[in-house]
């Protein structure tokens, strides 16, 4: 009998209130072909650190005030990481810029989370952004994370129907529950090798959505 594949060490890093990191800790018990082994924090004061003690997973902040230089700070995160023999990095609300060698240093094993269909809305605010556009349709993003922000193969995307009567906080609490059934996705196929970065694409291993899925919004009559 084939020993089952040892389940890939992944921390995830925040900045905060870590509602994708309590999705990711909810998904990860369930038998996933991944572990959360560390949490890392840029800021001391991130409410997302409680989820993570609260499931028994490590944490550590590294605070990016404490830090000379983005390189000091990039070497310390390199070493808790190294530490934890961590394998996959989650980005779920990190909001410090990494640089080009810490970048490249894990290509295609960090992966970000955005609130939008990239290509579409890159950078902050995206949410008001699409209600001052008259999108019809929004939604999240996961992709594999490149030197240029907001840039990188995507993983999976989830499309959120935009209503007359949204406004940011409607519109970033149905976003935010799309990312929540987003990550753990994401994280699964590509910790379970079957999502694949293939040139800037990724190659998914699993059945696609129905040939006549179609989504019209506002519903046709
Ligand atoms: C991301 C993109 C831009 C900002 C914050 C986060 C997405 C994920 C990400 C984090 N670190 C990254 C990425 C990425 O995609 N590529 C690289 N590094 N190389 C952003 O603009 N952050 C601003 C700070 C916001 C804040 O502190 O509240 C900023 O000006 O750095
Ligand atoms: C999420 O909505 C995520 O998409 C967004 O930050 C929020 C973090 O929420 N990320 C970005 O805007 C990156 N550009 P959380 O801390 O509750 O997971």
């Amino acid at each position: 009998m084939a020993e089952p594949a040892a389940k890939r060490r992944v921390a995830v890093l925040i900045s905060g209130r870590g509602s994708n990191l309590a999705a990711l800790i909810a998904a990860s018990a369930g038998g996933a072909s991944s572990q959360l082994v560390l949490v890392i924090s840029d800021r001391p004061d991130a409410a997302g650190l409680a989820h993570a003690q609260a499931a028994g997973i490590a944490t550590a902040v590294i605070d990016g005030q404490a830090y000379p230089s983005r390189s000091t700070f990039e070497e310390a995160l390199q070493t808790a990481l190294e530490g934890a023999a961590v394998e996959l990095i989650c980005l779920a609300g990190f909001m410090r810029i990494l640089s080009a060698a810490f970048v490249a240093r894990w290509q295609d094993r960090l992966l970000n989370i955005h609130p939008s269909l990239l290509p579409a809305l890159r950078g902050l605010d995206t949410h008001e952004r699409a209600l001052a556009a008259g999108v019809r349709f929004t939604g999240c993003t996961v992709h594999m994370v490149r030197a240029a922000v907001d840039h990188g193969p995507i993983i999976v995307q989830a499309v959120v129907p935009v209503r007359a009567d949204d406004d940011q906080g409607s519109l970033a609490a149905r976003v935010l529950a799309a990312e929540h059934r987003c990550y753990p996705l994401a994280l699964e196929l590509v910790a379970s090798g079957r999502a694949v970065v293939r040139g800037e694409r990724v190659m998914i291993d699993a059945p696609g959505p129905p040939a006549d899925w179609l989504m019209i919004n506002p519903p046709p009559g």
